[in-house]
């Protein structure tokens, strides 16, 4: 990776660095919006498109998960919202003279942002082998080229399916009915590098890998723990709700290394008195260390088991199981293990204890500050636990939250994403379909990248995402890439994973959400799962980038035709001509599906079930909701060196950057920063201002660097520093993942910063 811009990227990379905000949203935001939405669509297109974001006859924000309400506003989208569909509804096009213009080498030069901003891809590209440029092809070539490689293979288990989570349930659906019939669950998804620690968690102690809340127990809450995740960037609708609670009189707790400004005060642009001086979230922040919180929340746990009447003992007797094993456990918690490994004080600890012994009513929040460690899964049972041991689930206004990330993960997931699909699902399908599904399971994203890298899988193919730049270890996962034998990226817009190609590389434009779907059938809509499990339509109104482009079922239903020819006697042509046709089979496969075309044309959608939320009824191993006594644990640091937790900044979504800004931590211009705490800077000799090489230290011995940060003083937690995914993948190792979810430790790599002369 270079420091500076690389050779011939007008894009330069120079932070100018300002004091943090201390409040998000309000007028700021909505000029920002309208900046970023106008040049990429003009003022038409603009009008056009915000005003159907998030709407009932509209298309669901391409943002993230978080659900709308029942009630909508006119503007029913938050400044990041938009700028996800100004970068879909762009009038900026790539054609086949860019790719003519542009070399592989080319593409491979330029930076993320610079590949983003080229716009929309026209036409199916291939590059055969030897090649140096992607040349326009017809889809009957491109899905014969598939059908060349796929056939070719020793075993269906040499190929991987990978799926981002913008999917919308009907392509999500095909694409592993397709992966099943083809003969292999190598079905990786976004989600191995995002909430997989959370699932694991939930299903294993609650019996359902999903949050056991809804908008409205947000709104009843009495306290509301956010823990390890950016509302105000990342799902900035989550404020209102925030700010609805807090009116009905909710207590709000947030537990992060860095004081985020959404957190801090939220000027709602959607009322007159939220713009001119909004609200103040945060009843009590605790500025935690990096991977501090299991030792957290097992002291709270102590301090509730010591407290007379603080535990719910009749939900405890009536629906849990674990609990003696886990109290015998919980008592031994240690306030100087847990102040060392929180970096918190006591009357910090105790005031926090005091909010959740008066609250009746509690829900925790929770997003990537908690998953991507090598602790999460026991984190996240410690989260549990708490909630447990005051009766917090299954009742209204509390329960657990971990907030989604893609629009349509949770949905991706529950249509049979997944590379450990459970037997009831694979015995339904079969049964559905008259095919013999797999029943080993497949690889997940490290596992993929581990078979790439070994020779074990050759074909890639990508159901959107960025895999090469959201995956962790960059170098080792771009050299994996390069040796398999084809590389096929279903996508809406040029990224690095296009310029890492293997021997043959194809790219498949596809339709975005935004874009109006008309196929043989007539017009169709789609369908996503929010964050609580509210599955809704989705329909884009917008005239399609080109009329190249096939939507994601369609390319799904083709290929199949083209792999499985005559030996499938499913009828994938229906399927492309009329998506009802492929919810009817949903509705028989997916339990909560049932009459699913029904129920989904009514406005607003349905409402999955939920066992722990509906009826206090754990379909755990056990048939109660389990305590768990994991040992505490958290990162141990070094003398000199700094856990680095890399995240993102208010212009990206994931690995598409908006812009150079991170507005709300005053930093402009710039992506290359690393934010480190005062104190440890002076300690280390780092200037504000002065520029370091992030060297990442892991067990292998092997040197990974990220050269040329600028340092930014920063009040983060001590020992802990903070700089932007996906510049620092580079920096995290593949076997550095979570026990049991085998999720990128993203959150905890510790580094060393040495002195560069880039400055
Ligand atoms: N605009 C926009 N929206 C997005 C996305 C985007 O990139 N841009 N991405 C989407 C996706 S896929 C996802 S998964 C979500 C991600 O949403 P977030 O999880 O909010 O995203 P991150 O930027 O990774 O932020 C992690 C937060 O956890 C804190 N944190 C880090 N380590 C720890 C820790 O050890 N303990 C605690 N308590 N806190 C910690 C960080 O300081 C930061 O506030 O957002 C979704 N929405
Ligand atoms: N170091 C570090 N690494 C991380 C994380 C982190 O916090 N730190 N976060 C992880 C997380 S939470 C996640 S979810 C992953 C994200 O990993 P991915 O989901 O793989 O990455 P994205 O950047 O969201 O993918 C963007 C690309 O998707 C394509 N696209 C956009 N819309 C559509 C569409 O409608 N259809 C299709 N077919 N393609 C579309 C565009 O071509 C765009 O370039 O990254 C993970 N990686
Ligand atoms: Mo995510």
């Amino acid at each position: 990776m270079a420091a500076k811009p690389p050779a011939g990227d007008p894009v330069q990379d120079a932070p100018q660095v300002a004091a943090p905000k201390h409040a998000a949203a309000g007028l700021p935001a909505i000029g920002h919006t309208l900046k970023i939405a106008q040049a990429q669509m003009g003022v038409v297109r603009t009008a056009q498109t915000l005003l159907k974001v998030n709407q009932k006859d509209g298309f669901d924000c391409p943002g993230c998960a978080w659900p709308e309400g029942d009630k909508r506003h006119t503007a029913e989208f938050c400044e990041n919202g938009a700028k996800a569909v100004a970068e879909e509804a762009t009038l900026r096009r790539v054609t086949p003279e860019f790719f003519a213009a542009h070399p592989v080498a080319d593409l491979a030069s330029r930076s993320g942002y610079w590949l983003g901003q080229q716009g929309r891809i026209t036409q199916p590209m291939y590059l055969p082998e030897g090649a140096e440029r992607y040349e326009a092809v017809s889809w009957e070539r491109a899905f014969e080229v598939i059908a060349e490689e796929l056939t070719a293979l020793d075993s269906p288990d040499e190929a991987l399916f990978y799926t981002s989570g913008r999917t919308s349930n009907e392509a999500a659906f095909l694409l592993q009915l397709f992966a099943r019939a083809y003969g292999t669950n190598n079905l990786p998804d976004c989600s191995n590098m995002c909430h997989e620690s959370s699932g694991s968690a939930l299903a294993e102690t609650i019996g359902i890998g999903k949050g056991s809340v809804s908008l409205e127990d947000m709104h009843q809450a009495d306290l509301i723990i956010v823990a390890g995740q950016n509302p105000g960037t990342n799902h900035p609708r989550m404020l209102s709700a925030l700010e609805k609670a807090k009116h009905a009189g909710a207590k709000i707790i947030s537990v992060n290394p860095l004081p985020e400004a959404g957190m801090e005060r939220f000027k709602n642009p959607q009322t007159p008195q939220g713009m001119i001086k909004g609200a103040v979230l945060n009843d009590l922040f605790l500025q935690i260390r990096i991977g501090g919180d299991q030792a957290l929340f097992r002291l709270l746990n102590k301090l509730i088991l010591d407290t007379d009447g603080a535990v719910d003992e009749l939900f405890v007797r009536e629906h849990t199981h674990g609990y003696e094993e886990f109290a015998a456990t919980a008592r031994e918690a240690d306030w100087d293990q847990t102040l060392t490994a929180t970096g918190l004080t006591r009357p910090e600890i105790e005031q926090a204890l005091a909010l959740v012994l008066a609250s009746k009513r509690t829900i925790v929040c929770w997003a990537m500050g908690l998953t991507q460690h090598k602790h999460a899964v026991p984190t996240i049972r410690e989260v549990v636990n708490f909630l447990l041991l005051r009766g917090n689930i299954g009742r209204t206004g509390a329960g657990v939250c971990p907030v989604r990330g893609h629009s349509n993960v949770q949905g991706d997931r529950t249509m049979g994403i997944f590379e450990r699909p459970a037997a009831a699902f694979l015995d339904a399908l079969d049964k559905e379909f008259g095919i013999v599904s797999p029943r080993h399971h497949g690889y997940d994203v490290v596992r993929s990248i581990r078979a790439m890298r070994d020779g074990k899988a050759k074909v890639f193919f990508a159901m959107g995402g960025n895999f090469v730049a959201a995956s962790p270890d960059t170098d080792v996962t771009e050299a994996a890439m390069r040796r398999t034998s084809l590389t096929v990226h279903v996508s809406t817009k040029l990224n690095r994973s296009h310029a890492v190609t293997g021997r043959r590389a194809l790219i498949l434009p596809t339709l975005g959400r935004t874009d109006k779907d008309v196929q043989a059938g007539g017009k169709q809509v789609v369908t996503v799962e929010d964050s609580m499990g509210m599955v809704h339509a989705s329909r884009g109104n917008l005239t399609p980038a080109s009329p190249h482009l096939l939507s994601e079922p369609a390319i799904v239903a083709r290929m199949a035709r083209a792999v499985l020819g005559g030996e499938s006697e499913i009828n994938w042509e229906e399927f492309e001509k009329d998506y009802a046709t492929i919810r009817d089979r949903i509705a028989h496969v997916v339990p909560g599906f049932e009459d699913f075309n029904t129920r989904v044309a009514k406005p607003g959608g349905f409402s999955l079930p939920h066992a722990p939320r509906d009826e206090r009824r754990f379909p755990t191993h056990t048939g109660k909701a389990n305590f768990t006594a994991a040992p505490v644990e958290f990162p141990a640091l070094p003398e000199g060196r700094l856990l680095l937790q890399t995240l993102r900044s208010h212009d990206q979504y994931n690995t598409t950057i908006y812009g150079l800004d991170d507005r709300y931590r005053g930093i402009k211009g710039g992506r290359r920063v690393v934010m480190v705490n005062p104190e440890d800077a002076a300690e280390l000799g780092l200037a504000d201002g002065s520029y370091t090489d992030l060297v990442s230290e892991w067990k292998d011995g092997v040197e990974r660097r990220a050269p040329g940060f600028r340092v930014v003083h920063y009040p983060t937690a001590r020992g802990c520093a903070a700089a932007y995914y996906p510049e620092t993948n580079v920096l995290v190792p593949l076997d550095a993942t979570a026990d049991v979810s085998n999720t990128p430790v993203s959150k905890s790599v510790v580094v060393r910063l040495e002195q560069s002369p880039t400055a």
